[in-house]
C-alpha cells in the first residue's frame, strides 16, 4: 500500500480476514463482500500518487467505525461531514455505514447560515469539519447540541484520524435492517427550505445492484472519480458502482479536464455532470485515441444538451449514456448500456432522453388529477420503487404532500414517455435552477435579497449558460426612495451563501413583470435574459 506512504491510518499489523461475513442488510457489508479476493490490490489511486489497497479500506473503516462506536451514540445518530473531498472523507462515509449510523454529507461550500440551518434541523451527534472552519463550525454545532467535533483536512491530518488511529482495525459490521437509515441528503424537494431526504440501506443497495447490472460493470473496470462526494452522483452512484464491482478508482479531489485526459488511458468508466463534458470538449486532446480504453461515459444530474451529446460522439467515438435521478430516489432511469433486441427492436442510447425506468422502478406521467398521461403527452413524473426514500426528516406533512395515495413520489420534474418507452424531461414544476449540476433554489436566494436594506422585492431566474448549463440572474426592485447597489447585494450574498448559489448577474430595475393576478412572471424574465450568456 502507498500506505506505508500513508494511505492507511497506521502502518502494518494486518489482521482482517480475507473473507468477510455478511451483516444482513448493511450496505457496507454488501460493498465489502465485493472486495476482490486479493486485498492487496490497489482500490484507490490518488493524483498525489497514494495507493490504498482493499485491505487499507477495510482496516481504516474498521478503525473509524470503532472510534464512532466508542462514543456511545444512540442508534440513528447523524454523523455530519463538512470536509474537502479526500479518500479519508470517503472512508468516513463507509465507516458510518459500517458502524450503523446515519451519514449526513454537507457541501463544503456551505457557509455559516446554511450550516446553522442543517445542524439545527438534523441535530448531528458528530460533526467532522475542515481544520480551517473549526472555530465557527464547531460553535454552531455545539449550539445545536452536537457532542463531538473532529477535524479532517485533505492531507490526512486532523483529530479524526488521530483518534481513529488509537482504535482496533478489527470491527464487526453493525447489523441493520433494510429500512434502517443509512444517509440523509439535504435537498429542497419541490418547494421551500432544504429538507433531509432519508435514504435507507435498502434504498441505496437495491439501486447500486441494479446499476451494476444495467451498466455492465465488469472485471477490470477502473473508474475516474472526479465528482464531489457530498451529493448523490459522486457519493452513491459513482462510489457504490466501483465498490460493488471491486473496481479500482482513480481519485481526483476536484475536476480538472487536462488531468482527466491524462487518466483516460488507465480507465474504463467516467461519470460526470454535463458541465464536465462541456469542459472536456474544450480540450484539443480529447480524441478517439485518448478514449480507446474507455468503456462507458455516464452523464446526469442536469440536462445534457443534444449538441454536447452529438459532439461527444463525433469527437470520441463514444455515445454518452444519460441517466436521471434525484436525492430522494437515487437513480430512476437510464439509457440502455447495450442495444437490447428483447422487444424485437434496437434500443440505442438516445440523446435528449433519460432512457427507460430502471428495473424495479415504476415511472408514470401524471396529468396532476390522478390520471396517467397518454404516450407522448407531457405531465408530472411520478415514481415508485425500492430506491425511493421513506420521507423528509421530521417533516411528516411535507412528506405526505409529496407522495400520491398510491405511494408514488412526485418528482417535481415534468416529462413524457414516447412510443418506444424512452423518458424525456421537458421541464420542472419546482422552481429550481440546476447550475453545473448543483441545485439552486430561487426562494432561498430571494429570501436573503429581500431582507437587505432598500430592497422591496426580487426574483431569481435561471438562464442558459454555455459552461454551467444554467445560472441564476437576480432582478431587484428598490423600496421607494432607496437605491440598493447590485454589486453590494452580490457581495453580501457571497458572505452568506455557497459560491454556486451566487447569481452571476444582478440588476436593479423599476418593477417586475406581473400577470393579472399580480404573480411575478418569471417566464418573461427568463425570456428577457435568455441570451445573456449564450448570444
Ligand atoms: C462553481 N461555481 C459555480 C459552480 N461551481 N457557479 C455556478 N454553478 C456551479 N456548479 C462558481 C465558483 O464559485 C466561481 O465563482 C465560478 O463559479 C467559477 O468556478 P470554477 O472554478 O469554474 O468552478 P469549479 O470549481 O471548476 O467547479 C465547477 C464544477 C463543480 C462543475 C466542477 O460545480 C462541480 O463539481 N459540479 C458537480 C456537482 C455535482 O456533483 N452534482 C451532483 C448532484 S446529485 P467565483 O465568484 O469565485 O469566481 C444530483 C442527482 C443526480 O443532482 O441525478 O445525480
Ligand atoms: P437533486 O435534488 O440534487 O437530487 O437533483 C435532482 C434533480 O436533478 C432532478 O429532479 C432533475 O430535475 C435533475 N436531473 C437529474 N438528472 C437529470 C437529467 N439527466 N436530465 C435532466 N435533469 C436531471
Amino acid at each position: 500500500m502507498a500506505a506505508a506512504a500513508g494511505g492507511c491510518l497506521v502502518g502494518a499489523g494486518i489482521r482482517s480476514s480475507t473473507r468477510f461475513p455478511m451483516s444482513q442488510n448493511n450496505l457496507f457489508s454488501a460493498l465489502r463482500a465485493a472486495f476482490p479476493r486479493d486485498l492487496d490490490q490497489t482500490a484507490v489511486q490518488t493524483e498525489t500518487g497514494l495507493c490504498y489497497s482493499w485491505r487499507d479500506l477495510d482496516r481504516a473503516t474498521a478503525m473509524l467505525a470503532n472510534l464512532l462506536q466508542s462514543l456511545g451514540l444512540p442508534a440513528g445518530s447523524r454523523i455530519a461531514a463538512h470536509v474537502d473531498k479526500s479518500v479519508e472523507a470517503m472512508l468516513l462515509y463507509l465507516a458510518t455505514l459500517r458502524a450503523g449510523y446515519v451519514y449526513l454529507p454537507l457541501n463544503v461550500a456551505y457557509q455559516s447560515a446554511e450550516l446553522q440551518y442543517f445542524f439545527g434541523t438534523a441535530e448531528p451527534a458528530v460533526l467532522v469539519c475542515c481544520p480551517r472552519d473549526f472555530g465557527w463550525a464547531s460553535k454552531l454545532a455545539f449550539q445545536a447540541g452536537t457532542h463531538y467535533v473532529f477535524t479532517l483536512d485533505d492531507q490526512r491530518q486532523g483529530s479524526l484520524l488521530e483518534r481513529a488511529a488509537q482504535h482496533s482495525d478489527v470491527h464487526t459490521v453493525a447489523a441493520r435492517k433494510a429500512d434502517d437509515l443509512a444517509a440523509m441528503v439535504y435537498t429542497s424537494g419541490t418547494t421551500g427550505r432544504s429538507k433531509g431526504a432519508m435514504l435507507s440501506h435498502g434504498n441505496l443497495l437495491s439501486n447500486a445492484k441494479v446499476l451494476k447490472d444495467y451498466w455492465g460493470w465488469r472485471t477490470g473496470d477502473v473508474l475516474i472519480h472526479c465528482l464531489p462526494i457530498f451529493h448523490v452522483h459522486g457519493l452513491f452512484v459513482a462510489l457504490h458502482g466501483a465498490l460493488l464491482n471491486g473496481s479500482k478508482m482513480i481519485w481526483m479531489a476536484r475536476f480538472d479536464p487536462k488531468q482527466v485526459l491524462a487518466y483516460l488511458p488507465q480507465a474504463t468508466v467516467f461519470m460526470g455532470v454535463p458541465t464536465l463534458y462541456v469542459r472536456l470538449l474544450g480540450e484539443a486532446g480529447l480524441t478517439p485515441q485518448a478514449c480507446a480504453k474507455m468503456r462507458l461515459f455516464v452523464a446526469g444530474s442536469a440536462p445534457l444538451l443534444l449538441e454536447t451529446f452529438q459532439e461527444w460522439t463525433s469527437r470520441t467515438g463514444h455515445t454518452i449514456l444519460e441517466r436521471y435521478g434525484m436525492s430522494e430516489t437515487v437513480m430512476l432511469s437510464s439509457n440502455p448500456y447495450a442495444p437490447d433486441a428483447r422487444h424485437g427492436d434496437q434500443f440505442e442510447r438516445r440523446g435528449g432522453t433519460v432512457g427507460f425506468p430502471l428495473p424495479g422502478v415504476q415511472l408514470r406521467i401524471s396529468s396532476g388529477e390522478g390520471k396517467t398521461c397518454a404516450v407522448g403527452e407531457v405531465g408530472n413524473i411520478e415514481v415508485r420503487g425500492p430506491n425511493v426514500f421513506s420521507g423528509y426528516w421530521r417533516m411528516p406533512e411535507k412528506t405526505a404532500e409529496e407522495f400520491t395515495d398510491g405511494g408514488y413520489f412526485k418528482t417535481g420534474d415534468v416529462g413524457m414517455v414516447d412510443a418506444r418507452g424512452y423518458v424525456s424531461i421537458v421541464g420542472r414544476s419546482k422552481d429550481l435552477i440546476i447550475s453545473g449540476g448543483y441545485n439552486v433554489y430561487p426562494a432561498e436566494i430571494e429570501g436573503y435579497i429581500n431582507a437587505m436594506p432598500g430592497v422591496a422585492e426580487c426574483a431569481l431566474v435561471g438562464v442558459p449558460h454555455p459552461d454551467f448549463g444554467e445560472v441564476g440572474v437576480a432582478v431587484v426592485i428598490a423600496k421607494p426612495g432607496a437605491a440598493p447597489d447590485a454589486n453590494a447585494i452580490v457581495k453580501a450574498l457571497k458572505a452568506n451563501l455557497a459560491n454556486f448559489k451566487i447569481p452571476k448577474r444582478c440588476y436593479v430595475l423599476p418593477e417586475l413583470p406581473r400577470n393579472a393576478m399580480g404573480k411575478v412572471q418569471k417566464n418573461l424574465l427568463r425570456q428577457q435574459y435568455q441570451n445573456l450568456f449564450t448570444a
